[in-house]
């Protein structure tokens, strides 16, 4: 009985996420669907990503949190325009959420939507939002052990961002092992080694962003149309 209940309310989710997908695709923006545990640098990385596109590109963002505003306020003054949901008990976002959310946000001048999703390595990536890619990111500072033990979002990522490469001297980190186990999950997904600290690897995550707007929407920004 249980198994029905939770299969319906995902059923439930998948076709409004199906709507929320038509509608960023009639906007013409990319939807992205940032997940992992809390503190392992999403919203830096959504701080210092927003600002590296602008002004060519402008980005909205969703930010899922339990409480507090205090992401979507670090994010505001970089981003178009910031949504905070607060989630209560909830330990991931649902699509109802982002189509409730996507209507006061200015799609039509949106070449990104980021949404940051509540800080969880497990629940974000068994819902759907309608995002056009999922990005998981997991902080070196996290073990090495942690992509065998939560191994959800990285199956189902499109990118996966090995973030904090900065601390890697001061960090026991089997880079050989978190590769082998990715690799068993996902073939697909490339890897990116980043630090917003350093900069590393920062303009090929920027350039992953645009090759990946180009080859979606097929403009390179909203800002450059006649
Ligand atoms: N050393 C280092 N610290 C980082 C990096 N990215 C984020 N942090 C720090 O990690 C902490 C959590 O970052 P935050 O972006 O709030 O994580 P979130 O909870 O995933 O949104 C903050 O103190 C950041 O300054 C990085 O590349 N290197
Ligand atoms: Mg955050």
């Amino acid at each position: 009985m249980k198994v029905n209940v939770v299969k319906s309310v995902l059923k439930a989710n998948d076709l409004i996420a199906e709507n929320n997908r038509d509608l960023f695709r009639q906007y013409r923006t990319v939807a992205l669907n940032l997940i992992s545990s809390p503190g392992s640098g999403k919203t830096t990385l959504l701080e210092r990503t927003i600002s590296a596109l602008k002004p060519a590109q402008q980005s909205v963002v969703i930010v899922g949190d339990l409480e507090t505003s205090r992401d979507a306020d670090r994010l505001q003054p970089h981003a178009y325009e910031v949504t905070q949901i607060n989630t209560g008990l909830s330990c991931h976002l649902y699509a109802n959420q982002i189509a409730q959310s996507a209507r006061d946000l200015p799609l039509d001048q949106a070449d990104y939507l980021f949404i940051e999703n509540v800080g969880n390595m497990v629940c974000p990536g068994e819902f759907d939002l309608g995002e056009n890619l999922k990005v998981a990111l997991l902080s070196i500072c996290e073990g090495d052990d942690k992509v065998a033990k939560y191994p959800t979002i990285f199956r189902v990522a499109d990118i996966i961002l090995l973030t904090k490469m900065d601390l890697i001297d001061v960090i026991d980190f089997d880079m050989d092992r978190v590769q082998s186990d990715i690799r068993k999950l996902n073939q697909e997904a490339p890897l990116m080694k980043i630090s917003v600290k350093s900069c590393t690897g920062f303009d090929e995550w920027i350039q992953w962003l645009q090759d990946k707007r180009e080859s979606s929407v097929g403009v390179k920004a909203k800002f450059v149309e006649t």
